[in-house]
């Protein structure tokens, strides 16, 4: 699948403040903010999204979240391999589909695209390799039959299970109790209560066809991939085992998360599916999480036909620690349309040194991706502007705002 267009990526904060700090993220499995170690090549995995409704503020706010992770990373001197699948066959695709009578992949494709232009226009990096589940059917078939050399994989009425207890870790990286892990597993896409399972946990690898769904001719039948083996194929495939971070909005700790992670522990022994599992907090609105399901969206694509500059959407965005949950605001818009006036008239009119501040966004951004930090500091630097151009105490710094200008774009996205 093709992605979206990259955004400039200018080099002046690199060449003139040397490389950044190392990045540091929350691991889910830890519990901690540890520091990412990659290798010359950062390697990156995010959950990507599944196409029958577009994209709103809470899939922005997470794909915003994780750019920040690759900015970073970046900054810091490595190259990124950054993977992103898209679920373009699964339940909810197909059920809405039947509901509007449109064809399944001709709302796959254009919601796809949407999503892309929605990314484009807020300057998210594109990953290295957008893969749909249907194209990467071919990878999710070895790693089955992988699974199946293992003795983890059995047969219920045709359709083919995962056996959780394959994995000696599962569990260990949402750490949830029992009576959690089934409420959960039930209400996203799991079923606990079928008939012939060995384990209530066990999930879906393979489904046989079923009345009119979409299905392949597989050595595994005629059927279509389960969620979660999706996403360790595409991503052992595209990364290999033991790639830097597994990322995602919160919601798919469990079961999405540590059902894609012992599948591909168990296929792959030896190596943990991921380093670290990096999960953003949910986005509400109207006091419920934004969903496609409950259908109370706020749609970046009409933000943007109401003529909301991408810009002001993304700092609207940053202003939210990435882990939070919180709740979008209308107001949300003109706090960061003020600010990125306030930004752009002091990057005209120049400033004092803008070393200090540069480095402080930068480390607050490798500190957990501490976003609101990071705006803070850009905040004071514009404001000592406003005071350089009254006051002979705070003099203005040639190359100054040209520097604050690269760092705000290298490092948060936003080009003023
Ligand atoms: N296709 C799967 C992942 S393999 C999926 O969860 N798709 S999705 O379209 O439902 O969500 C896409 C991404 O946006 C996921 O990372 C999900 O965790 C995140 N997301 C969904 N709703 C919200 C929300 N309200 N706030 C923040 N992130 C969200
Ligand atoms: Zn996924």
């Amino acid at each position: 699948m093709h992605a979206w267009a990259p955004p400039g990526l200018p080099t002046t904060a690199r060449d003139v403040l040397g490389e950044a700090p190392a990045l540091a993220l929350y691991d889910a499995r830890t519990g901690s903010v540890d520091n990412t170690k990659p290798a010359a090549q950062a390697r990156i995995y995010v959950c990507g999204i599944t196409p029958y409704d577009a994209t709103h503020l809470g899939h922005a706010a997470t794909y915003v979240a994780f750019d920040l992770a690759v900015r970073a990373w970046r900054e810091a001197g490595h190259g990124v391999r950054y993977v992103q699948n898209v679920t373009d066959v699964d339940d909810p695709l197909l059920e809405r589909a039947a509901r509007t009578g449109e064809h399944w992949a001709e709302l796959a494709a254009r919601e796809t695209q949407l999503f892309c232009d929605d990314m484009a226009a807020l300057a998210v990096i594109p990953p290295d390799v957008y893969a749909g589940a249907v194209e990467s059917i071919p990878l999710v078939v070895n790693l089955v039959q992988d699974l199946q050399a293992a003795g983890a994989v059995y047969e219920v009425d045709g359709d083919l299970y995962f056996s959780v207890t394959a994995d000696p870790s599962f569990g260990a990286l949402s750490g949830l109790g029992s009576d959690v892990m089934l409420k959960l597993f039930a209400e996203r896409g799991g079923d606990p209560d079928r008939p012939g399972k060995r384990h209530p946990l066990d999930c879906l690898l393979w489904q046989q066809q079923r009345g009119d769904d979409p299905a392949w001719d597989t050595p595994l039948g005629t059927g279509r991939p389960g969620w979660h083996v999706e996403c360790a194929a595409i991503a052992l495939e595209h990364l290999g085992a033991g790639f830097d971070v597994q990322g995602g909005g919160s919601d798919l700790v469990f079961p999405h998360h540590e059902m894609s992670a012992s599948e591909a522990q168990v296929a792959r022994p030896g190596s943990p599916f991921a380093k670290a599992y990096a999960h953003t907090g949910m986005v509400g609105y109207g006091g419920h999480k934004m969903s496609k399901s409950r259908g109370n969206l706020v749609l970046v694509s009409r933000l943007r036909s109401d003529g909301v500059d991408p810009r002001v959407i993304r700092l609207a965005l940053l202003a939210q620690h990435y882990r939070v949950d919180w709740e979008w605001r209308d107001e949300l818009l003109s706090v960061a349309a003020d600010r990125l006036h306030r930004w752009e008239q002091a990057v005209r009119r120049g400033g004092p040194d803008a070393r200090p501040a540069a480095n402080a966004v930068r480390a607050a951004l490798a500190d957990d991706l501490d976003a609101p930090r990071a705006l803070a500091a850009v905040d004071t630097w514009a404001q000592s502007s406003t005071q350089s151009s009254t006051q002979s105490s705070h003099p203005t710094v040639d190359g100054s705002a040209d520097l604050m200008a690269a760092v705000i774009e290298a490092s948060l996205g936003v080009r003023l």
